[in-house]
């Protein structure tokens, strides 16, 4: 069993696929204790499993509490895997009852909540996560994990929100950052099987959202799993191209090649898995389409840059949800 260098107390919100899952990783690390921090309307004494690719189903033994001062004091990392349309109302509900001191974890798809953060808690040290773990609920308490992706990490502070305009650089093969993070932090590579740091995970979000835009929506309007997009390549193709020629107006520092071989990647690695806004687009949930395609048709319209195809996919998402 790994053992952290002293006791550190993790918080993750809710019971999504992608906390559980992180909670999945942390439970068999002696000096780690997890805590799901849920809201009034779930059982908290409810047992909940994991069922593993390998065939195995693992009970996810952590701690189940109501969100409340009591339980999010103690914390010394909150983890915050949480829809994007779901962040302001969290902050809200959290930023009398967290202490300054704990670190704030974000992870979700699509861009605009390091802002929300950054607002609401100030002065709470900010890390921003991405993944491509392929996991999923099938009930309010059996999960289950179809691949085992990648977790990248970095720290957010004031001025990678200007990173945007930094010079271009060829960052787009994943960095092993050895020592870019403090040591306090040393913990957290017990979060995922295969976590990267990154100092440069402003351009991880925007390849993350590429990927996103790629995947998620076509999904959704085909109701398809990830791995069916292979008989919409076309559809596939018009999506990356969009993004491409507006990542290239904003000087972002990657590479359209390298990129689209990722997000092809991403397709066959999850090729099993219904993406996240596949299950909310065919539940009648509200889904992630403002924070992804939304915020790239916004970057859009600030650059002068037309995405027809694009702006035609989020009309679809949206108008058919209604
Ligand atoms: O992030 C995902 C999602 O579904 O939201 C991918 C990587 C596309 C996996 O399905």
């Amino acid at each position: 069993m790994a053992a952290a260098k002293s006791i550190k107390k993790i918080g993750i919100i809710g019971r999504g696929a992608i906390g559980v899952n992180i909670a999945f990783n942390l439970q068999s690390t002696k000096n780690i204790h997890t805590t799901l921090l849920i809201r009034g309307h779930y059982d908290r004494s409810e047992v909940l499993s994991l069922l593993t690719p390998d065939g195995v189903t693992h009970s996810i033994k952590c701690k189940q509490e109501y969100i409340s001062k009591g339980s999010l004091q103690p914390l010394d990392l909150l983890v915050l895997p949480v829809k994007q349309y779901q962040i302001e109302s969290l902050l809200r509900e959290i930023t009398e009852k967290l202490g300054p001191k704990t670190t704030v974890l974000l992870l979700h798809n699509g861009m605009g909540g390091i802002e929300l953060v950054q607002k609401y808690l100030p002065n709470n040290p900010l890390l921003v996560a991405t993944t491509t773990d392929g996991v999923y609920k099938i009930s309010p308490i059996c999960f289950v994990q179809t691949a085992v992706g990648q977790f990248e990490i970095g720290v957010i502070n004031e001025q990678d929100m200007d990173q945007e305009d930094a010079e271009a650089e060829d960052i787009t093969a994943t960095k092993t950052i050895e020592k870019q993070h403090d040591s306090t932090w040393d913990y957290l590579s017990y979060l995922h099987p295969k976590l990267f740091w990154r100092d440069d995970i402003i351009f991880a979000l925007y390849q993350k959202i590429a990927v996103n835009a790629a995947i998620n929506p076509l999904t959704a309007l085909k109701n398809c799993k990830n791995g069916e997009l292979v008989n919409y390549l076309e559809e596939v193709k018009r999506v990356k191209e969009e993004i491409f020629d507006l990542y290239e107006f904003m000087n972002l520092p990657l590479d359209n090649h390298a990129l689209s071989l990722h997000i092809d990647a991403v397709i066959e690695l999850t090729k099993e898995n219904y993406s996240s806004m596949h299950q909310d687009f065919q539940n009648g949930r509200e889904t992630e389409v403002e924070g992804i395609l939304g915020f790239l048709l916004a970057k859009g319209q600030e650059t002068g840059m037309k995405m027809a195809y694009i702006q035609q996919l989020y009309e679809q998402i949206t108008i058919l949800r209604k």
